[in-house]
């Protein structure tokens, strides 16, 4: 299996990051984006990072890998088994791409640097909206990590890097960042320039 992936990407960092959780061997080739190399282009109509390429299949969208590399390789589950609880992580996980990448990317796009302090503060507030749920269990509303934390994860980590400071009543989440930081997996998934994101 091979994943091509972004080093500074968050949709990538987060298919690193469940890669990593699960233990899977796999090649991952980074790439830069905006020139990706010829033999992606021909396997991935959308142009887009991460691709997995597993023998015959091509996936992309970071959505669709990690919920085929949970169910491909089951163990650790990365997704609760009851019907209800797997319908609220992935309306979870709707909101966290929407609003939170979405967010990201609104920065990354914007070219008037002025524009810059208001669209942190959308995200700033987004987030400390949902500041209690982070104390209730030891992972985002569960007591085993989960798409969801990996989902999380690559925002809360980039959040230096958009200057964007979380305040002292953010305190539950910045317990569970540590949780999270501190797991050999989440090391182990980061690229050298996410390293560098918090040096
Ligand atoms: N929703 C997509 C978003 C992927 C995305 O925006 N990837 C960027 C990463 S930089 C990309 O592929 N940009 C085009 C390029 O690199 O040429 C996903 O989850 O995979």
């Amino acid at each position: 299996m091979t994943l091509f992936s972004a080093p500074a990407d968050p949709w990538s960092h987060r298919t690193r990051l469940v890669l990593a959780e699960k233990g899977i061997d796999i090649e991952i080739v980074s790439v830069t984006p905006g020139s990706l190399p010829e033999d992606l282009l021909d396997l991935n109509p959308d142009h887009s990072l991460p691709t997995l390429v597993d023998r015959d299949l091509v996936l992309y969208d970071s959505r669709v890998i990690i919920e085929y590399l949970d169910e491909r390789f089951p163990h650790p589950p990365l997704m609760p088994a009851d019907p209800v609880t797997r319908a609220q992580f992935r309306l979870a996980l709707y909101r966290i791409e929407r609003d939170w990448y979405g967010a990201l990317e609104q920065m990354d796009r914007e070219e008037d640097r002025r524009q810059l302090p208001r669209l942190r503060k959308i995200l700033l507030d987004m987030i400390l909206q949902g500041v209690e749920l982070f104390q209730l269990k030891p992972f985002f509303l569960s007591e085993e990590f989960s798409l969801v934390d990996a989902t999380l994860a690559p925002v809360l980590w980039r959040l230096p890097q958009y200057q964007i400071e979380l305040p002292p009543r953010a305190q539950p989440i910045l317990k569970y960042e540590s949780r999270i930081y501190s797991r050999p997996a989440f090391r182990s998934a980061l690229s050298g320039v996410e390293r560098s994101m918090r040096r």
